[in-house]
């Protein structure tokens, strides 16, 4: 334990260290130090390559969008949620979920960046290739809860693409599981239904990004054509492994 300690406290001097050198006036060194060293010590969190090649998703979503949106907007979140844990007060973070669980415990600025990190991570994942001109309908478990849940998945697509349309401005929608039910839900800005302050809370399993910069360039402002498009992409796969876990 005290070697742990002691581990925390030179880390979190290099850490700070660091700071002085790249990040931070003097004044808000004095005030970072003021703190608490061990609270202000955290892992960075990094960014992890796209599970596949940028143009993938092509024709549905283009190159250029997931170079941007991952590049850029995702490595935005990841250096701003490290900046984010390095310059304020908050409790020992070991993961973003233990974050989400006590959000009002963290700046706006981890709860934004935060949510960005941990929802794109999860958004790569759940698309896929498709080079087959073939509804990419959905198997297994997830195929039959879909169907127990909203009646057929004609009115799941419609539900759930009704919650990414009328997301007012920028925000995700969601599939959740939350007692063994599934639940259509959406969040603003970069929430998701993790976090202790979301209104409806349980396990996503299927995430769709409807911020601007995630259709922008090849759709426009037609958010419900990038939608229709997307449905061609979903990884039911992972979806049904997100579902296992859940239950
Ligand atoms: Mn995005």
């Amino acid at each position: 334990m005290t070697e742990r300690r002691d581990f925390l406290k030179k880390s979190a001097l290099f850490s700070i260290g660091s700071l002085a050198a790249n990040l931070v006036s003097a004044e808000k060194l004095q005030a970072i130090e003021a703190l608490g060293k061990e609270e202000l010590f955290t892992e960075d969190f990094t960014l992890a390559p796209l599970p596949y090649a940028y143009d993938a998703l092509e024709p549905f979503i283009d190159k250029q969008t997931m170079e941007l949106h991952h590049d850029k907007h995702h490595q935005g979140y990841v250096t701003n949620l490290n900046k984010a844990l390095q310059t304020t007060k908050h409790p020992a973070v070991t993961s973003l979920e233990d974050i989400f669980k006590n959000m009002t415990a963290f700046d706006t600025a981890v709860r934004n960046n935060g949510g960005g990190h941990y929802n794109h991570t999860l958004f790569w994942s759940l698309m896929k290739e498709n080079k087959e001109a073939k509804p990419n309908n959905p198997d297994g478990k997830v195929a039959d809860a879909i169907n127990a849940s909203f009646g057929s998945l004609d009115e799941f697509k419609k539900q759930f693409a009704d919650a990414g349309a009328k997301r007012f401005g920028s925000g995700w929608a969601w599939l959740v599981v939350e007692n063994k039910k599934l639940k259509i839900t959406s969040t603003p800005n970069q929430d998701n239904t993790l976090m202790s302050i979301s209104e409806v809370k349980g396990t996503p399993i299927l995430a769709l990004d409807v911020w601007e910069h995630a259709y922008y360039l090849k759709y426009q402002n037609k958010r419900a054509d990038y939608i229709t498009a997307w449905w061609n992409v979903v990884n039911w796969t992972k979806v049904n492994e997100l579902l296992a876990k859940a239950e």
